[in-house]
């Protein structure tokens, strides 16, 4: 078993976990030479705790959107429509693309409209993602759940790395979230937050609260995320074991790098190798950081 929860508040209550949700996979319908994309920016509503609800915005769903899937060399085209009833962007972060279609601030969708953007997938195999830019506004949209996964694949790429995406391939987009008694998550509604920048202190995998996954293989690759707005990650396992970073922000590296903790600063992602005996019991933690200020 393999926990992904008690990072930041304490929650040892085991029976309170929930099976870690895997975004779906979307690689596009070919046609007219590319992999055509629909995506639509909308409301809606999540229970990330027992008996309560949440307002969230999500990218054909109610919360995240969807793992797009592109291969290296293909061109990819967008339909983003925005029905979140105000304005938004969509951005690929870690793209190298033509200006038009980046999606950043100066490309703002109004409400009910219709983006197309097309580019030709330069980047190699790895783990990127896609995310809210709009304007002023970016940093609410994402914490409302503007965000997800994109993984790029190339022919050159290590086939013998574990590559059954929610089986042995898992994604884990990290975040933290604040929730108020009644479910809803405000933004931005403290001091602290508009000076540290908004801190959670109750951690979502992929939409989860106190996650758990039963790996059914030996060894594990993860796709880690840190889709948070403000907090930058020490991870570890519970048990200190080792494990080994195959993938950064670039994409694969040349030779794995043995680690026992990994840094992960905001939008940053890491590719990591871990093995696990049947039935072992760990946890994927965070460790607190020395303070960087006095
Ligand atoms: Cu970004």
């Amino acid at each position: 078993m393999l926990g992904l929860g008690s990072w930041v508040r304490a929650q040892d209550d085991s029976s309170a976990r929930s099976p870690l949700n895997i975004p779906a996979q979307d690689s596009g319908t070919f046609s007219a030479g590319a992999s055509n994309f629909e995506l639509n920016l909308q409301r809606g509503s999540h229970s990330f705790l027992p008996g309560l609800t949440t307002e969230t915005f999500g990218i054909n769903g109610n919360y995240l959107g969807p793992t797009l899937r592109f291969k290296r060399n293909e061109r990819v085209a967008m339909q983003v429509s925005n029905r979140l009833g105000e304005p938004s962007t969509l951005h690929w972060h870690g793209f190298h693309l033509p200006p038009l279609a980046d999606g950043g601030p100066h490309q703002e969708i109004a409400a009910n409209q219709l983006w197309s953007p097309a580019f030709d997938v330069v980047q190699f195999a790895g783990t990127y993602w896609y995310h809210s830019h709009v304007m002023h506004g970016s940093g609410g949209q994402v914490y409302k759940g503007l965000a997800g996964m994109i993984i790029v694949d190339d022919d050159e790429q290590d086939v013998s790395l574990p590559n059954s995406y929610g089986v042995d391939d898992i994604p884990l987009i990290i975040q933290d979230r604040r929730f108020s008694d009644d479910g809803s998550m405000p933004y931005l509604t403290r001091y602290e937050d508009r000076v540290m920048g908004m801190m959670g202190d109750t951690i979502l995998v992929n939409g989860t609260v106190n996650p758990v996954l039963s790996p059914r293989t030996r060894l594990l690759r993860l796709r880690v995320l840190n889709g948070s707005n403000a907090r930058t990650y020490n991870l570890g396992f519970s048990d200190n074991r080792t494990f080994y970073q195959v993938g950064s922000d670039g994409g694969l590296l040349d030779a794995p790098v043995e680690l026992t903790r990994l840094q992960l600063a905001v939008a940053e992602r890491a590719e990591i190798l871990v093995e696990f005996d049947p039935g072992e019991e760990v946890t994927l933690v965070n460790v607190a950081l020395p303070p960087s200020f006095p």
